[in-house]
């Protein structure tokens, strides 16, 4: 890795057995691209995952399974860091701290919180859910990130990350030497938020329809079943109209991204077309984008040892940076420094 160039980090939860194309197409097909230009982190957030209790066995397979992806979207091992957060304890280390810093009104106004609890009811809910985004702030700071490739709905939680890092700087460092990285958000506009193919007012999410997801290890049949099913409106005009059109826009946002063909140029080419031909067309291109992913995450899993080497491998180089990190920041707030 080369110092000079700016630092990108971003993460996952493995909440899944699969990615689905808002997460590919948000967030993790940019961190392909990034990984010329940048210095690379990519981190697979175990212990984010814990807020939703996990079956162990469930958790241990996702993570895997969810590394394996990363890679096999292209995320290249000798180029990036990939790593497991547990394998890096300085990620709570630094949430702690981070949490004493954090307004509880503050945490209280983070809509995902608010959206999540509101729907298992507030009793149901645990306090690691309420303070994740703090530990989000410290998976970021923690490697002096620059920039953070994710979809819209992190966008919140972004804001709250560059105020921590802003409030540690003021309170604890001077202005000519920061303490920390105040981090941007890189959100490309076109694919910040893939909407659920059932129901396409809401954004394709695990927790959605499943009949609304393409997942990226599903099989391609049950892919071309749902794009087919997918909901689109009453009339019969293939037009992009996010408002008044959203299924017919989804899906031409979605083959647009996938096959690189503006959505004015795919609109005049369907134009007097069927909803059906466009749905024929989507299933083209996302098979041909999904298919040689699903093939490598299949390779990858069958070499378990290898996928385990790669991720201690990144979770070393990691720790190596997030230590100097946690003891700077230990050091400036007051801790006294262990012997
Ligand atoms: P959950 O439903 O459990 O909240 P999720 O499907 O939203 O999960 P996350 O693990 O929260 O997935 O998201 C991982 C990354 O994918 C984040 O950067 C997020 O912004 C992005 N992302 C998730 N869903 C979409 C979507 N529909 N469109 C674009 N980006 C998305
Ligand atoms: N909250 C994010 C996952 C996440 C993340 C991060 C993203 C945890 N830590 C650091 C970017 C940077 C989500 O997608 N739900």
């Amino acid at each position: 890795m080369t110092s000079s160039r700016p630092r990108v980090f971003s993460a996952m939860q493995p909440t899944a057995d699969s990615l689905h194309l808002g997460n590919y197409l948000g967030a993790l097909r940019q961190w392909v691209a990034l990984q010329d230009t940048h210095d690379a982190i990519y981190s697979v957030v175990d212990l984010h995952a814990l807020t939703v209790a996990p079956e162990p066995e469930a958790l241990r397979r996702r993570s895997r399974v969810t590394a394996a992806q990363y890679l096999a979207a292209g995320v290249d091992p000798e180029r990036s860091l990939l790593f497991l957060q547990s394998h890096v304890p300085e990620h709570a280390e630094l949430a702690w701290l981070l949490s004493c810093l954090t307004g509880f009104g503050e945490a209280s106004r983070m809509t995902q919180f608010k959206d999540k609890s509101a729907r298992v009811g507030a009793e149901a809910t645990n306090v690691g859910l309420f303070t994740y985004p703090v530990l989000m702030a410290a998976d970021i700071l923690l490697y002096n990130t620059d920039l953070v490739p994710v979809g819209e709905d992190q966008k919140q939680h972004l804001e709250l990350s560059r105020n921590l890092a802003q409030r540690l700087n003021s309170r604890y460092a001077t202005e000519d030497s920061p303490l920390v990285t105040v981090p941007e958000p890189y959100i490309v506009k076109e694919t910040a938020k893939i909407y659920d193919l059932a129901d396409p007012g809401s954004k394709m999410s695990k927790s959605g329809h499943p009949s609304g997801l393409i997942e990226l290890l599903d099989d391609p049949k049950t892919v071309a079943t749902r794009i087919k099913s997918a909901v689109t409106d009453a009339d019969t005009v293939i037009a992009f109209d996010p408002v008044n059109k959203p299924g017919v826009s989804n899906l031409l946002s979605i083959h647009s991204a996938l096959s690189g063909v503006p959505v004015e140029q795919l609109v005049a080419d369907f134009d007097g077309k069927m909803y059906g031909h466009l749905k024929v067309a989507v299933v083209e291109v996302v098979e041909n984008a999904l298919g040689p992913v699903r093939e490598r995450v299949t390779e990858l899993l069958a070499r378990p040892e290898e996928l385990d080497e790669i991720l201690a491998d990144g979770a070393g180089k990691a720790r190596a940076i997030a230590r100097t990190t946690l003891a700077r920041v230990y050091d400036a707030v007051g801790l006294v420094p262990a012997r």
